[in-house]
C-alpha cells in the first residue's frame, strides 16, 4: 500500500451494466498515459490541467468508445496527485478493455481504498474523514448519512484537534513546573491544571457517552422481539417485515435459532430481530441453545418487545419481574397479543399504560400504533442538543475510552501529588490514543485495517 510512486487505475462504479461506468487514475504517470490513448473531439494535442473533455479512446486507430475525460492536476484533486477520470459507456467489455489498455501503459490496479489512502497520505483528508468517506457510501438512512457527512467535514477531526491542544498545553505547564521548581510541585498554578484537566475530561466523557447514540443510528436500533413459545413472536415479526420472513405455526418452539432483519422507518434504521420462545422446562438441546441465544440478544437490545398471549396477571407480572431482575436498565414494551381472541384490556401495577400494546400480529390490529411507538422511544434515545457531536466508529471510542483512563490517571496523581514526569507520561499516552483518531499518530496495521474495507476505485 505504502508503494505510492506508481500510478493507479481502477473502475470507481459497482461491477455491471450501467448507462455510464468511471474509471479513475491517480499518480504521476496519469496525464501522460491519457494523453497516449485519447484524441480529442476537438483534435487538441495535450489535455489541459484541470479539464473537461469529450473525445475517443483510440488504440492502435482502433476506437474503442467515446468518452468524457476529466483532468485534475495536482495538488487540486481527490489524491493531491495528478488525477484523471474517464467516464466511458457502461459496457463491461468497454470498462475491462479500456482498463487493461492503461495497465498496459503502466499503470497498476488499485488496492482497495488506494485512492482514498492517497488522499490521507498527501494530506488531503485526515484519518477521521477518510473514514467518514466509507460510511458515506455505506450510508442507507437520513441519520447515517447525516452523521457521515458531518464526520466528512471535519466535525470529530476538529474536536479531537483541540482537546490534543490542551493536553498540549498541560504538557507545557509540567515542563515550566520542571524547569522552576523541582520540589514545590504545582505551587504556581495546580488550579489552572486541574481546570483544564477537569474540561479535557468532561468534553471526552461526552464523546464517549455519544458513541451508543452514534452507534445505534449507523447500525441500526436493535428491537428483540421475545416470550413464551407460541405466543405469536414470528407472526409478529413478519406483520412487522411485511413479509413471510420467518416460521409461523401452532407447535411450541417453531422458531429454534433468532433471524434478524433490518427496516428503515422515517428515515431510522432498525434491527428486528424473532427469538427462539423460552421455555425453561424443554430438554431439547436444540432449543435449549436457541434460548440462550435469545438471553443474549436481549442484553444487546435497545429495545425488548416482551409478547404475551393471556391476560394471567400473576404470569405477566412475574415473567416481567424476572426479566427486570436481570436486565434492570432495559426499556420494555409489553404486547399483549392475539387480541382478536382475548379481547380485554389489562392494567399492570408498576406498568405505564403507554407501555402496553394489545395487538393482533395475525390480523395487524394495534400494529401501527406500536411502530409508532418504537419510532417516537428510538428518537428519544437519539435525541440530541444541536451541534453534538457522536461518534460512530468503534476504534475513535476505543482510543477515546484509552485515552480518558490515562487522564483520569493523571488527575489521580495530581491529587496524590506524584512526581509530574509521572503525570507527564500519562498525558502523553492520551495525547496519543487521541492522535490515533485522526491519524497524526498511526502505523500500518491501522491504516491497512482501515483501508481494506473500501472497495477498489475509492
Ligand atoms: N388468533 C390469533 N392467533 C395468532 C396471533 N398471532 C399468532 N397467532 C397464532 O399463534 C400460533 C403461534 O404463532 P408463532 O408466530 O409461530 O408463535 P411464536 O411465538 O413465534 O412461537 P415459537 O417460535 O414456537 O416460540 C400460530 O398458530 C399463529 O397463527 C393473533 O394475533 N391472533
Ligand atoms: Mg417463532
Amino acid at each position: 500500500m505504502l508503494k505510492e510512486k506508481d500510478t493507479i487505475v481502477a473502475i470507481a462504479t459497482p461491477s455491471g451494466y450501467g448507462a455510464i461506468a468511471v474509471i479513475r487514475m491517480s499518480g504521476k504517470n496519469s496525464i501522460k498515459i491519457i494523453n497516449n490513448i485519447f484524441v480529442s473531439i476537438s483534435l487538441k494535442k495535450k489535455l489541459s490541467e484541470n479539464s473537461i473533455n469529450l473525445g475517443f479512446i483510440k488504440i492502435k486507430k482502433k476506437i474503442i468508445d467515446k468518452v468524457l475525460i476529466l483532468v485534475f492536476k495536482k495538488p487540486k484533486s481527490y489524491t493531491g496527485e495528478d488525477v484523471v477520470e474517464i467516464s466511458c459507456h457502461g459496457s463491461m467489455y468497454i470498462q475491462n478493455k479500456i482498463l487493461s489498455i492503461i495497465i498496459d501503459q503502466g499503470a497498476r490496479l488499485a488496492n482497495p481504498g488506494e485512492f482514498t489512502f492517497r488522499a490521507f497520505i498527501n494530506g488531503k483528508i485526515d484519518l477521521c474523514q477518510a473514514e467518514s468517506i466509507l460510511d458515506l457510501v455505506n450510508s442507507e438512512t437520513l441519520f447515517s448519512h447525516e452523521l457521515a457527512i458531518n464526520q466528512m467535514r471535519g466535525n470529530i477531526s476538529n474536536i479531537i484537534k483541540n482537546l490534543r491542544k490542551k493536553i498540549i498545553d498541560l504538557l507545557s505547564l509540567i515542563e515550566l513546573e520542571l524547569d522552576f521548581s523541582e520540589e514545590n510541585l504545582f505551587v504556581l498554578n495546580k488550579r489552572e491544571f486541574q481546570k483544564i484537566l477537569d474540561n479535557i475530561i468532561k468534553k471526552i466523557n461526552d464523546l464517549i457517552k455519544s458513541f451508543k447514540i452514534g452507534n445505534a443510528l449507523k447500525n441500526g436500533i436493535l428491537v428483540s422481539i421475545i416470550g413464551c413459545t407460541n405466543v405469536g413472536k414470528s407472526t409478529l415479526f413478519n406483520k412487522i417485515l411485511k413479509d413471510e420472513r420467518s416460521i409461523v405455526s401452532n407447535i411450541a418452539g417453531t422458531t429454534r435459532n433468532y433471524i434478524e432483519e433490518n427496516l428503515i422507518i422515517n428515515g431510522i434504521k432498525f434491527r428486528f430481530i424473532d427469538t427462539a420462545g423460552i421455555n425453561n422446562k424443554t430438554k431439547d438441546y436444540i432449543e435449549k441453545l436457541g434460548i440462550k441465544k435469545t438471553y443474549k440478544n436481549i442484553k444487546k437490545s435497545d429495545l425488548i418487545l416482551y409478547v404475551f398471549d393471556c391476560l394471567n396477571e400473576e404470569i405477566l407480572m412475574k415473567n416481567l419481574k424476572s426479566l427486570q431482575e436481570k436486565y434492570p436498565k432495559k426499556k420494555i414494551f409489553i404486547l399483549i397479543n392475539k387480541y382478536d381472541l382475548i379481547k380485554k384490556k389489562i392494567n399492570l401495577r408498576n406498568y405505564q399504560d403507554k407501555d402496553i400494546f394489545h395487538i393482533s400480529a395475525k390480523y395487524g390490529y394495534g400494529i401501527k400504533n406500536l411502530l409508532d411507538e418504537i419510532t417516537f422511544f428510538s428518537k428519544k434515545i437519539t435525541s440530541l442538543k444541536e451541534n453534538s457531536i457522536i461518534i460512530t466508529q468503534t476504534r475513535h471510542y476505543e482510543n477515546l475510552k484509552k485515552a480518558i483512563f490515562y487522564l483520569y490517571k493523571v488527575k489521580e496523581d495530581l491529587e496524590k501529588s506524584i512526581s509530574p514526569e509521572f503525570l507527564y507520561i500519562s498525558l502523553q499516552t492520551a495525547l496519543e490514543c487521541l492522535g490515533q483518531i485522526i491519524g497524526e499518530v498511526t502505523n500500518e496495521d491501522i491504516l491497512s485495517n482501515i483501508f481494506s474495507k473500501f472497495c477498489i476505485g475509492k
